[in-house]
Protein backbone atom coordinates (compact mmCIF):
# COMPACT_ATOMS: atom_id res chain seq x y z
CA UNK A 1 0.00 0.00 0.00
CA UNK A 2 2.91 2.26 0.74
CA UNK A 3 3.97 2.32 -2.97
CA UNK A 4 0.60 3.21 -4.14
CA UNK A 5 -0.19 7.07 -4.68
CA UNK A 6 -1.74 8.51 -2.19
CA UNK A 7 -5.86 8.13 -1.85
CA UNK A 8 -7.87 9.48 0.81
CA UNK A 9 -9.69 6.22 2.51
CA UNK A 10 -13.61 5.56 2.91
CA UNK A 11 -15.67 3.58 4.73
CA UNK A 12 -16.17 1.16 1.67
CA UNK A 13 -12.32 1.28 0.57
CA UNK A 14 -10.61 0.78 4.05
CA UNK A 15 -11.19 -3.04 4.42
CA UNK A 16 -9.73 -3.81 1.33
CA UNK A 17 -6.79 -1.46 1.72
CA UNK A 18 -5.51 -1.93 5.52
CA UNK A 19 -6.94 -5.93 5.28
CA UNK A 20 -3.53 -7.10 4.70
CA UNK A 21 -1.77 -4.68 7.49
CA UNK A 22 -1.17 -7.57 9.92
CA UNK A 23 -0.18 -5.01 12.55
CA UNK A 24 -3.40 -4.04 11.90
CA UNK A 25 -5.40 -7.22 10.99
CA UNK A 26 -4.12 -9.55 14.04
CA UNK A 27 -6.21 -6.97 16.20
CA UNK A 28 -9.27 -6.94 14.16
CA UNK A 29 -9.57 -10.55 12.74
CA UNK A 30 -10.64 -11.19 9.66
CA UNK A 31 -10.97 -7.62 7.05
CA UNK A 32 -14.31 -9.38 5.31
CA UNK A 33 -16.26 -8.64 9.18
CA UNK A 34 -15.03 -5.25 9.68
CA UNK A 35 -17.00 -2.33 10.16
CA UNK A 36 -15.82 0.82 9.32
CA UNK A 37 -17.54 4.56 10.65
CA UNK A 38 -15.95 7.76 9.78
CA UNK A 39 -16.63 9.71 12.99
CA UNK A 40 -13.76 12.89 12.10
CA UNK A 41 -14.95 15.98 13.54
CA UNK A 42 -11.70 17.58 13.67
CA UNK A 43 -10.97 20.42 11.43
CA UNK A 44 -8.13 19.03 9.33
CA UNK A 45 -8.50 14.78 8.85
CA UNK A 46 -10.39 11.79 8.43
CA UNK A 47 -10.81 9.56 11.08
CA UNK A 48 -12.04 5.78 11.10
CA UNK A 49 -13.28 3.34 13.81
CA UNK A 50 -13.00 -0.04 12.47
CA UNK A 51 -14.65 -2.49 14.57
CA UNK A 52 -13.55 -6.46 14.03
CA UNK A 53 -14.94 -9.44 15.33
CA UNK A 54 -11.36 -9.63 17.54
CA UNK A 55 -11.22 -5.78 18.54
CA UNK A 56 -11.33 -2.12 17.44
CA UNK A 57 -8.64 0.23 15.70
CA UNK A 58 -8.88 3.46 15.41
CA UNK A 59 -7.64 4.64 11.87
CA UNK A 60 -6.48 8.48 11.25
CA UNK A 61 -5.43 10.13 7.82
CA UNK A 62 -4.29 13.09 6.51
CA UNK A 63 -6.09 14.89 3.84
CA UNK A 64 -4.81 17.35 1.32
CA UNK A 65 -6.19 19.70 2.53
CA UNK A 66 -7.64 21.63 5.94
CA UNK A 67 -11.07 19.53 6.13
CA UNK A 68 -12.92 22.49 8.18
CA UNK A 69 -12.25 25.03 5.28
CA UNK A 70 -12.20 22.58 2.14
CA UNK A 71 -10.38 22.01 -0.70
CA UNK A 72 -9.43 25.34 -1.63
CA UNK A 73 -6.83 25.49 1.52
CA UNK A 74 -4.10 22.54 1.22
CA UNK A 75 -1.99 21.23 3.52
CA UNK A 76 0.51 18.78 2.92
CA UNK A 77 0.16 15.21 3.71
CA UNK A 78 3.87 15.21 5.72
CA UNK A 79 1.37 16.05 9.03
CA UNK A 80 0.87 12.39 9.69
CA UNK A 81 4.88 12.10 9.43
CA UNK A 82 4.88 14.66 12.54
CA UNK A 83 2.37 13.47 14.58
CA UNK A 84 3.84 9.84 14.28
CA UNK A 85 6.99 10.56 15.53
CA UNK A 86 5.64 12.80 17.55
CA UNK A 87 3.46 10.30 19.60
CA UNK A 88 6.60 7.84 19.47
CA UNK A 89 8.37 10.30 21.23
CA UNK A 90 5.59 11.48 24.07
CA UNK A 91 5.19 7.26 24.39
CA UNK A 92 9.04 7.03 25.41
CA UNK A 93 9.24 10.27 27.37
CA UNK A 94 5.54 10.18 29.31
CA UNK A 95 4.79 6.21 28.92
CA UNK A 96 1.23 5.43 29.07
CA UNK A 97 0.08 9.11 28.16
CA UNK A 98 -1.21 8.34 24.62
CA UNK A 99 -2.74 5.94 22.24
CA UNK A 100 -0.53 2.96 21.18
CA UNK A 101 0.58 3.15 17.71
CA UNK A 102 0.37 -0.24 15.68
CA UNK A 103 1.01 1.02 12.17
CA UNK A 104 2.25 4.23 10.36
CA UNK A 105 2.08 4.44 6.12
CA UNK A 106 4.22 7.82 5.35
CA UNK A 107 2.83 8.02 1.60
CA UNK A 108 -1.16 6.93 2.61
CA UNK A 109 -0.33 9.80 5.77
CA UNK A 110 -2.24 6.89 7.81
CA UNK A 111 -1.55 6.31 11.26
CA UNK A 112 -3.25 3.42 12.61
CA UNK A 113 -3.83 3.43 16.57
CA UNK A 114 -5.25 2.11 19.89
CA UNK A 115 -9.21 2.83 19.82
CA UNK A 116 -9.56 4.12 23.61
CA UNK A 117 -13.56 2.95 24.88
CA UNK A 118 -15.30 4.45 25.80
CA UNK A 119 -13.54 7.28 26.48
CA UNK A 120 -14.95 11.02 25.10
CA UNK A 121 -13.16 13.99 24.19
CA UNK A 122 -12.39 15.70 27.29
CA UNK A 123 -14.11 18.96 25.96
CA UNK A 124 -17.28 17.34 25.66
CA UNK A 125 -17.35 15.92 28.60
CA UNK A 126 -16.53 19.46 29.98
CA UNK A 127 -20.11 20.34 28.16
CA UNK A 128 -21.70 17.74 29.90
CA UNK A 129 -20.35 18.67 33.28
CA UNK A 130 -18.15 15.58 33.92
CA UNK A 131 -15.87 15.28 36.94
CA UNK A 132 -12.07 13.41 36.40
CA UNK A 133 -10.35 12.24 39.07
CA UNK A 134 -6.53 13.20 38.66
CA UNK A 135 -6.63 14.77 35.59
CA UNK A 136 -5.06 18.37 36.38
CA UNK A 137 -2.29 15.87 38.25
CA UNK A 138 -1.96 13.53 35.04
CA UNK A 139 -1.92 16.61 32.42
CA UNK A 140 0.64 18.67 34.42
CA UNK A 141 2.94 15.67 34.64
CA UNK A 142 2.75 14.86 31.10
CA UNK A 143 3.65 18.68 30.69
CA UNK A 144 6.74 18.12 32.43
CA UNK A 145 7.37 14.57 31.42
CA UNK A 146 7.06 15.88 28.08
CA UNK A 147 8.49 19.16 27.67
CA UNK A 148 11.61 18.35 29.78
CA UNK A 149 12.82 15.35 28.33
CA UNK A 150 12.65 17.20 24.92
CA UNK A 151 14.19 19.69 25.94
CA UNK A 152 18.50 20.41 26.38
CA UNK A 153 17.68 20.01 29.65
CA UNK A 154 18.01 16.46 29.32
CA UNK A 155 18.33 14.98 26.03
CA UNK A 156 21.82 14.62 24.27
CA UNK A 157 22.45 17.63 21.70
CA UNK A 158 23.32 16.56 19.06
CA UNK A 159 20.39 14.15 18.99
CA UNK A 160 17.95 17.23 20.12
CA UNK A 161 19.67 19.33 17.04
CA UNK A 162 18.46 16.56 14.46
CA UNK A 163 15.68 16.55 16.00
CA UNK A 164 15.09 19.96 16.35
CA UNK A 165 15.70 19.93 12.33
CA UNK A 166 13.42 17.04 11.68
CA UNK A 167 10.50 18.93 12.71
CA UNK A 168 11.36 22.49 11.29
CA UNK A 169 9.51 20.35 8.22
CA UNK A 170 6.39 21.00 10.36
CA UNK A 171 6.04 24.26 8.90
CA UNK A 172 2.89 24.61 7.21
CA UNK A 173 1.07 23.77 10.41
CA UNK A 174 3.41 26.52 12.14
CA UNK A 175 2.25 29.02 10.05
CA UNK A 176 -1.32 27.76 10.64
CA UNK A 177 -0.73 28.39 14.59
CA UNK A 178 1.33 31.59 13.63
CA UNK A 179 -1.56 33.38 11.65
CA UNK A 180 -4.75 32.05 13.45
CA UNK A 181 -3.38 32.36 16.84
CA UNK A 182 -1.06 35.14 16.59
CA UNK A 183 -2.12 37.69 14.13
CA UNK A 184 -5.53 37.11 12.76
CA UNK A 185 -7.43 37.46 16.50
CA UNK A 186 -6.66 41.47 16.27
CA UNK A 187 -7.66 43.11 13.15
CA UNK A 188 -10.57 41.95 11.04
CA UNK A 189 -8.76 39.01 8.58
CA UNK A 190 -10.85 37.01 6.37
CA UNK A 191 -11.62 34.01 7.61
CA UNK A 192 -12.37 35.53 11.24
CA UNK A 193 -15.92 35.14 12.98
CA UNK A 194 -17.55 36.42 16.80
CA UNK A 195 -20.89 36.66 18.28
CA UNK A 196 -22.43 40.07 16.70
CA UNK A 197 -22.87 40.90 20.58
CA UNK A 198 -18.88 41.04 21.20
CA UNK A 199 -18.51 43.72 18.41
CA UNK A 200 -17.73 47.00 21.06
CA UNK A 201 -15.09 44.38 22.94
CA UNK A 202 -14.18 43.19 19.87
CA UNK A 203 -13.16 47.06 18.91
CA UNK A 204 -11.33 47.86 22.07
CA UNK A 205 -9.06 44.80 21.30
CA UNK A 206 -8.01 45.72 18.33
CA UNK A 207 -7.03 49.27 19.17
CA UNK A 208 -5.42 48.16 22.24
CA UNK A 209 -1.56 48.53 21.48
CA UNK A 210 -0.14 46.82 24.11
CA UNK A 211 -2.28 44.03 23.72
CA UNK A 212 -1.20 43.86 19.99
CA UNK A 213 2.70 44.15 20.82
CA UNK A 214 2.02 41.49 23.55
CA UNK A 215 0.45 39.15 20.91
CA UNK A 216 3.64 39.87 18.82
CA UNK A 217 6.08 39.40 21.08
CA UNK A 218 4.25 35.78 22.09
CA UNK A 219 4.55 34.91 18.69
CA UNK A 220 7.96 35.59 18.30
CA UNK A 221 8.94 33.83 21.52
CA UNK A 222 7.04 30.64 19.80
CA UNK A 223 8.41 31.08 16.42
CA UNK A 224 11.93 31.44 17.76
CA UNK A 225 12.83 29.70 20.89
CA UNK A 226 13.25 26.12 20.28
CA UNK A 227 13.43 25.03 23.94
CA UNK A 228 11.50 21.69 23.61
CA UNK A 229 9.53 19.51 21.42
CA UNK A 230 5.76 20.85 21.84
CA UNK A 231 2.66 18.72 21.30
CA UNK A 232 1.93 21.69 19.23
CA UNK A 233 -2.18 21.89 19.74
CA UNK A 234 -2.51 20.53 23.48
CA UNK A 235 -6.35 21.44 24.21
CA UNK A 236 -8.81 19.99 25.62
CA UNK A 237 -10.06 18.44 22.24
CA UNK A 238 -6.80 16.49 22.43
CA UNK A 239 -7.78 14.44 25.53
CA UNK A 240 -9.26 11.89 26.01
CA UNK A 241 -10.82 10.88 29.31
CA UNK A 242 -12.73 8.01 31.13
CA UNK A 243 -13.31 8.16 34.47
CA UNK A 244 -9.98 8.97 35.80
CA UNK A 245 -7.98 7.56 32.94
CA UNK A 246 -7.03 10.74 30.43
CA UNK A 247 -4.61 9.84 27.36
CA UNK A 248 -3.44 12.69 25.30
CA UNK A 249 -3.78 12.59 21.07
CA UNK A 250 -3.40 14.78 18.09
CA UNK A 251 0.04 15.75 17.90
CA UNK A 252 0.07 16.48 14.39
CA UNK A 253 1.05 20.37 15.25
CA UNK A 254 4.02 19.40 17.09
CA UNK A 255 7.44 21.54 16.58
CA UNK A 256 9.73 23.05 18.24
CA UNK A 257 9.17 25.65 20.89
CA UNK A 258 8.65 27.18 24.19
CA UNK A 259 7.44 25.30 27.07
CA UNK A 260 4.78 27.67 28.08
CA UNK A 261 2.95 27.17 24.60
CA UNK A 262 1.70 24.05 25.22
CA UNK A 263 0.85 24.48 29.17
CA UNK A 264 -0.36 27.54 28.24
CA UNK A 265 -3.02 26.54 25.48
CA UNK A 266 -4.25 23.87 27.95
CA UNK A 267 -4.66 26.25 30.35
CA UNK A 268 -6.77 28.72 28.41
CA UNK A 269 -8.88 26.14 27.63
CA UNK A 270 -10.38 25.07 30.65
CA UNK A 271 -10.49 28.82 31.73
CA UNK A 272 -12.74 29.49 28.53
CA UNK A 273 -15.34 25.79 29.48
CA UNK A 274 -15.14 27.62 32.96
CA UNK A 275 -16.59 30.49 31.49
CA UNK A 276 -18.80 28.91 29.68
CA UNK A 277 -20.76 26.57 32.26
CA UNK A 278 -23.33 28.78 32.09
CA UNK A 279 -24.46 28.46 28.58
CA UNK A 280 -24.58 24.43 29.60
CA UNK A 281 -26.09 24.65 33.50
CA UNK A 282 -29.67 22.30 33.45
CA UNK A 283 -30.77 25.33 35.78
CA UNK A 284 -29.41 29.17 36.82
CA UNK A 285 -26.21 28.17 38.90
CA UNK A 286 -26.19 24.23 38.95
CA UNK A 287 -23.17 24.30 37.67
CA UNK A 288 -20.83 26.60 40.23
CA UNK A 289 -19.36 23.62 42.02
CA UNK A 290 -18.48 22.06 38.99
CA UNK A 291 -16.55 25.61 37.98
CA UNK A 292 -14.92 25.23 41.13
CA UNK A 293 -13.60 21.35 39.83
CA UNK A 294 -12.39 23.40 36.56
CA UNK A 295 -10.53 25.91 38.48
CA UNK A 296 -8.71 23.25 41.09
CA UNK A 297 -7.96 21.20 37.99
CA UNK A 298 -6.09 24.27 36.34
CA UNK A 299 -4.53 24.93 39.66
CA UNK A 300 -3.67 21.25 39.67
CA UNK A 301 -1.55 21.37 36.23
CA UNK A 302 0.30 24.04 37.14
CA UNK A 303 1.28 22.38 40.65
CA UNK A 304 2.24 18.97 38.92
CA UNK A 305 3.85 20.57 36.38
CA UNK A 306 6.54 22.36 38.60
CA UNK A 307 6.78 19.98 40.89
CA UNK A 308 7.59 17.33 38.02
CA UNK A 309 9.78 19.75 36.93
CA UNK A 310 11.56 19.79 39.55
CA UNK A 311 11.75 16.45 40.63
CA UNK A 312 13.15 15.75 36.78
CA UNK A 313 15.62 19.15 37.48
CA UNK A 314 17.34 17.54 40.64
CA UNK A 315 17.16 13.76 39.31
CA UNK A 316 17.42 13.96 35.14
CA UNK A 317 19.22 16.95 34.38
CA UNK A 318 21.68 15.14 31.66
CA UNK A 319 21.42 18.01 28.80
CA UNK A 320 24.60 20.84 28.06
CA UNK A 321 21.72 23.18 30.05
CA UNK A 322 22.79 23.60 33.61
CA UNK A 323 24.77 20.69 34.01
CA UNK A 324 25.33 19.17 37.20
CA UNK A 325 29.20 19.45 36.68
CA UNK A 326 28.79 22.93 37.06
CA UNK A 327 26.65 23.20 40.23
CA UNK A 328 25.79 20.40 42.31
CA UNK A 329 29.55 18.95 41.51
CA UNK A 330 31.26 22.22 42.72
CA UNK A 331 28.90 21.75 46.20
CA UNK A 332 26.63 24.61 44.57
CA UNK A 333 23.78 23.02 44.66
CA UNK A 334 21.41 26.27 46.19
CA UNK A 335 22.75 28.17 42.74
CA UNK A 336 21.10 25.19 40.88
CA UNK A 337 17.49 25.66 43.26
CA UNK A 338 17.56 29.19 42.14
CA UNK A 339 18.22 28.48 38.20
CA UNK A 340 15.34 26.61 38.75
CA UNK A 341 13.19 28.77 39.92
CA UNK A 342 14.32 31.03 37.72
CA UNK A 343 13.72 29.01 34.84
CA UNK A 344 10.32 28.46 36.29
CA UNK A 345 9.09 31.82 36.62
CA UNK A 346 10.20 32.82 32.60
CA UNK A 347 7.94 29.45 32.26
CA UNK A 348 5.02 30.91 34.37
CA UNK A 349 4.88 34.01 32.12
CA UNK A 350 4.91 32.80 28.84
CA UNK A 351 2.28 30.07 29.94
CA UNK A 352 0.28 33.48 30.83
CA UNK A 353 0.52 35.00 27.43
CA UNK A 354 0.47 31.94 25.95
CA UNK A 355 -2.87 31.27 27.80
CA UNK A 356 -4.41 34.95 27.07
CA UNK A 357 -3.63 34.92 23.20
CA UNK A 358 -5.32 31.18 23.48
CA UNK A 359 -8.35 32.67 25.02
CA UNK A 360 -8.68 35.41 22.39
CA UNK A 361 -8.51 33.57 19.00
CA UNK A 362 -10.96 30.99 20.19
CA UNK A 363 -13.48 33.38 20.50
CA UNK A 364 -12.45 35.74 17.38
CA UNK A 365 -10.52 33.16 14.96
CA UNK A 366 -11.74 30.69 12.82
CA UNK A 367 -11.18 27.60 15.10
CA UNK A 368 -13.62 28.23 18.07
CA UNK A 369 -14.57 26.01 20.45
CA UNK A 370 -17.47 23.97 20.91
CA UNK A 371 -18.43 24.95 24.46
CA UNK A 372 -19.39 28.42 23.26
CA UNK A 373 -20.35 26.89 19.71
CA UNK A 374 -23.09 24.95 21.25
CA UNK A 375 -24.54 27.73 23.55
CA UNK A 376 -27.73 28.55 21.49
CA UNK A 377 -28.42 31.82 23.09
CA UNK A 378 -26.10 34.82 21.20
CA UNK A 379 -26.57 36.97 24.25
CA UNK A 380 -25.87 34.31 26.70
CA UNK A 381 -23.17 33.18 24.33
CA UNK A 382 -21.58 36.75 24.11
CA UNK A 383 -21.56 37.21 27.84
CA UNK A 384 -20.06 34.15 28.43
CA UNK A 385 -17.00 34.87 25.78
CA UNK A 386 -16.39 38.66 26.72
CA UNK A 387 -15.55 37.35 30.43
CA UNK A 388 -12.94 35.15 28.50
CA UNK A 389 -11.33 37.71 26.66
CA UNK A 390 -11.56 40.13 29.55
CA UNK A 391 -9.28 37.67 31.27
CA UNK A 392 -7.47 36.66 28.01
CA UNK A 393 -6.34 40.43 27.86
CA UNK A 394 -5.50 40.53 31.59
CA UNK A 395 -3.22 37.25 31.38
CA UNK A 396 -1.69 38.34 28.54
CA UNK A 397 -0.72 42.21 28.86
CA UNK A 398 -0.11 41.64 32.86
CA UNK A 399 1.78 37.83 32.33
CA UNK A 400 4.94 39.77 34.29
CA UNK A 401 2.63 41.02 36.88
CA UNK A 402 0.75 37.68 38.42
CA UNK A 403 2.46 36.06 41.18
CA UNK A 404 0.73 32.98 41.33
CA UNK A 405 -2.23 30.61 39.93
CA UNK A 406 -4.24 32.28 42.91
CA UNK A 407 -3.94 35.22 41.57
CA UNK A 408 -4.81 34.16 38.27
CA UNK A 409 -7.89 31.82 39.47
CA UNK A 410 -8.84 35.05 41.86
CA UNK A 411 -9.40 36.98 38.67
CA UNK A 412 -10.98 34.69 36.92
CA UNK A 413 -13.42 34.35 39.63
CA UNK A 414 -13.88 38.27 40.06
CA UNK A 415 -14.59 38.51 36.20
CA UNK A 416 -16.92 35.76 35.98
CA UNK A 417 -19.21 38.11 38.74
CA UNK A 418 -19.16 40.96 36.04
CA UNK A 419 -21.15 41.67 32.83
CA UNK A 420 -19.19 43.29 29.95
CA UNK A 421 -21.63 43.30 27.05
C1 LIG B 1 -7.20 25.37 10.16
S1 LIG B 1 -6.85 24.49 11.57
C2 LIG B 1 -7.54 25.37 12.87
C3 LIG B 1 -7.15 24.88 14.20
O1 LIG B 1 -7.47 23.51 14.34
C4 LIG B 1 -6.42 22.83 15.02
O2 LIG B 1 -6.93 22.04 16.03
C5 LIG B 1 -5.49 23.91 15.53
O3 LIG B 1 -5.85 24.34 16.82
C6 LIG B 1 -5.67 24.97 14.52
O4 LIG B 1 -5.27 26.22 14.96
MG1 LIG C 1 -6.27 18.28 16.48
Amino acid sequence: MSNQEYQALTPATLPERLGQVAAIRDRLGAPDAWRVREVGDGNLNLVFIIDGPDGSVIVKQALPYVRLVGESWPLPLKRAFFEYNALVRQAARDPGSVPEVFHFDEAQAIVAMEFLTPHVILRKSLMEGREHDGLGAMLGRFCARTLFRGSDLSMPTAERKADLATFAGNAELCDITENLVFSDPYFDAEMNRHTPQLDPIVAMLRNDFDLKVTAQHMKMTFANNAETLLHGDLHTGSVMVEGAEARVIDPEFATYGPMGFDIGMLIANFLMAYYAQPGHAERPDARTGYQDWILSVVAEIWSNFTSEFTHLWRTERTGILYQASLFEDQGHALASEHARVERLAAIWRDTLGFCGIEMHRRTLGLAHIAEYDEIADDATRAACEARGLMLGRALAVGRAEFTGMDAVLDLARRINQEDFV
